[in-house]
């Protein structure tokens, strides 16, 4: 059972088409629940897996446990936890930043990550198996300008990524974190508000797709249990860093 956070769109969407496409059983959640239970709908007849969709925001934290309390029996199959969701909401210098916005991003991508991770390790750790996939950022290694508090969010990822695995040392469980460069998803247009500016993002350059980095979350989990894949970084090639960015002129 694969348990993906943030499957309503973009790398989530793409790691469930994936793992399903191994004929692996899946747990969706997000917020927008009628996407992602359109997404069961379709995968669960095209390779007659099992696919649930739970609508769940991982930002609260009561919702997180009791949805894993009261479905103990199916959380306890989880073998893969993706913790994906996540966003960037803002690009300004930190000292004219929007509060509101950094607190969106520490509740989303750090402390939301902590509330499921804390209510699903433990059902893994009793099954004596399990992986843990963190989907990072490169803008958690390298910080380039207004990049400020999102950029600490995904360095607050990479770490967690590193404490648990030496947390875990010894449970038989894995734990990967995959950073990505620019991945052309509803992201820009969810971090700057406006579909126009998020198209001027990716102009003129190849960027990741969500199926790119799905690819390799699959492939990171793919290999033999003896072997724990730490992180993995992939940029596009157009991308050289996250302010290298090649274009070509139209
Ligand atoms: P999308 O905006 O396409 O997808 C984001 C997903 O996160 C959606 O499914 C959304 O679902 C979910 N999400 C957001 N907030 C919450 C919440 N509070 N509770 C539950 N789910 C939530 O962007 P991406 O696919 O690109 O982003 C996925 C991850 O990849 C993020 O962690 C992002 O930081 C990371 N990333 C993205 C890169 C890029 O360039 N695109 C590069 C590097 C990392 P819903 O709104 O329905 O709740
Ligand atoms: C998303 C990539 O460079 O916009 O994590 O921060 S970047």
């Amino acid at each position: 059972m694969i348990f993906i956070t943030g499957a309503s769109s973009g790398i989530g969407e793409a790691t469930a088409r994936a793992f399903a496409s191994r004929k692996k059983n899946l747990i969706l959640t997000a917020r927008r629940l009628d996407r992602i239970q359109a997404l069961a709908r379709e995968l669960s007849a095209a390779y007659g897996i099992e696919a649930h969709a739970f609508a769940l925001d991982v930002r609260d934290r009561q919702a997180v446990s009791a949805l894993v309390e009261s479905r103990k029996e199916l959380f306890s199959r989880v073998t893969v936890l993706v913790n994906n969701a996540g966003l960037a909401k803002g690009l300004d210098p930190f000292h004219s930043g929007a509060i509101d916005d950094w607190e969106l991003m520490i509740d989303t991508n750090l402390k939301g990550l902590v509330y499921v991770s804390r209510a699903v390790l433990p059902l893994m750790v009793a099954a004596g198996h399990g992986h843990i996939v963190h989907v990072g950022s490169i803008a958690g290694h390298w910080n380039y300008p207004k990049g400020n508090v999102y950029s600490a969010t995904k360095a607050g990822v990479h770490a967690l990524t590193e404490s648990m695995r030496l947390d875990l040392s010894g449970t038989g469980l894995r734990v990967t974190e995959i950073a990505p460069g620019m991945v052309e998803t509803e992201f820009s247009e969810v971090r700057l508000g406006d579909r126009d500016r998020a198209k001027a993002v990716y102009a003129g350059m190849k960027p990741l797709s969500a199926a790119d980095v799905a690819d390799t979350i699959l492939w990171a989990v793919e290999r033999p249990a003896h072997i724990n894949i730490q992180q993995i970084v992939l940029y596009p090639t157009d991308q050289a860093s996250p302010t290298v960015v090649h274009r070509r002129t139209p």
